[in-house]
């Protein structure tokens, strides 16, 4: 038997073992889950192969017809044999499944107390909005040459994105205008996350190391995908804070942004911020909780929920209360509009 295979295979193991060969090290502790689940899967994938295949061939020569009236053994089944191989690779994928199923479920669920960031995508870059109001885009460096926009975070905290999609300027009535699917990829972290027309998605990571960290589109979106970057900054709390007053600070907090908006668009006629009761239910402790819909079914109230509320009302009316008489808000604020309102109800706890 040649030992070509073998040679080919011992090439690959390095790539196995390291699991992460085409991908920068891991920075966050998920990242480090996803490479061992990885290099698990590969291990256990080369030892199947080696076995199948190896086999396969080795019966090749092992059984091959001697003569001309050579005849197989009548051989029908093993009770033993196939319990065992069916149940050892039934073992192994119960385990994948439950590993898999712990680091996702862990993803999945942000902290509490996680920063949270807003994140846009456009065609085709990245915007990121900050709770005090501070706004980073991209922009050009010295030579001329465009910079991709720098979400600093500080290294050791926990932080949550909140990501939407939109248009490319923001009052554009351009049917070629309108927001498409994108992904949020840090390679480094492991994570990537849909950012989806018409809802918010979430997604959290913890950099653990300070540095810079790339981030990239990774849902194909038109000819600008490929350059459609952005960066993360991970630095100390203590930088972090500075960073965050200093200056390109918005004049005002989503939150404040969000309560002016709420006495100017007249919400505050309908829904009090004290928990007195007007005509719709009052916004005081309505973040997180659990509603009734008329006709079935309970919502949460959290960032898809109020967008919908505010863009769409009848979708989902809270039980107990009239259908039909908010207005809809569609057109008459911006995306920005709905998250400032959204801070400011978050605040009301
Ligand atoms: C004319 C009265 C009226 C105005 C003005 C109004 N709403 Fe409403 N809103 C309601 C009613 C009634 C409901 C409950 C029925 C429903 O869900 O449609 C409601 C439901 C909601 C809900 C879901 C609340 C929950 O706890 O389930 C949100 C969020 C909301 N409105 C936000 C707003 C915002 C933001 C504004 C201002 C931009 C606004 N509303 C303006 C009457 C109003
Ligand atoms: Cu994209």
């Amino acid at each position: 038997m040649s030992f070509k295979p073998l040679v080919l295979l011992s090439l690959l193991l390095p790539g196995v073992a390291g699991a992460s060969t085409f991908m920068p090290p891991a920075a966050t502790v998920t990242a480090g889950e996803v490479d061992s689940v990885y290099a698990f899967l590969l291990i256990t994938s080369l030892i199947s192969f080696i076995i199948l295949i190896g086999g396969m061939i080795f019966f090749v020569f092992k059984y091959k017809r001697k003569s001309a009236t050579d005849k197989t053994a009548y051989i029908t089944h093993d009770h033993t044999l196939e319990f065992v191989w069916s149940f050892i690779p039934f073992l192994i994928f119960m385990f994948v499944f439950a590993w898999g199923w712990k680091i996702y479920h862990d993803m999945r669920h942000s902290p509490e107390g996680a920063l949270e960031v807003h994140v846009m995508a456009k065609k085709w870059d990245w915007r990121f909005l900050y709770k005090n109001g501070k706004e980073v885009t991209s922009g050009l460096d010295d030579k001329g040459q465009k910079a991709p926009a720098t979400m600093v975070v500080p290294v050791g905290k926990p932080v949550k994105l909140i990501m939407a999609s939109e248009k490319i300027s923001a009052g554009s009535t351009d049917p070629m205008d309108r927001p498409v699917l994108h992904s949020f990829f840090i390679p480094a972290a492991r994570i990537k996350q849909d950012v989806v027309p018409g809802r918010y998605t979430t997604m959290w990571f913890q950099l653990d190391q300070p540095g810079d960290y790339w981030v990239f589109c990774t849902e194909f979106c038109g000819s600008g995908h490929s350059a459609m970057k952005a960066r993360i900054s991970a630095v100390p709390v203590a930088d972090f804070e500075k960073w965050l007053a200093a200056e390109g600070t918005g004049e005002m907090t989503l939150a404040d942004k969000g309560r002016a908006l709420y006495s100017s668009k007249a919400c505050a006629g309908c829904h009090s911020a004290d928990g007195t009761r007007v005509v719709g239910p009052t916004f005081k402790s309505a973040w997180g909780a659990s509603r009734d819909i008329e006709g079935g079914g309970k919502a949460t109230v959290d960032e898809n929920y109020v967008r919908e509320s505010i863009l769409n009302p009848n979708a989902k009316v809270a039980a107990g209360y009239p259908a039909g008489v908010m207005p809809t808000f569609a057109g008459q604020l911006s995306d920005d509009d709905v998250k400032a309102l959204i801070e400011f109800i978050k605040t009301l706890k």
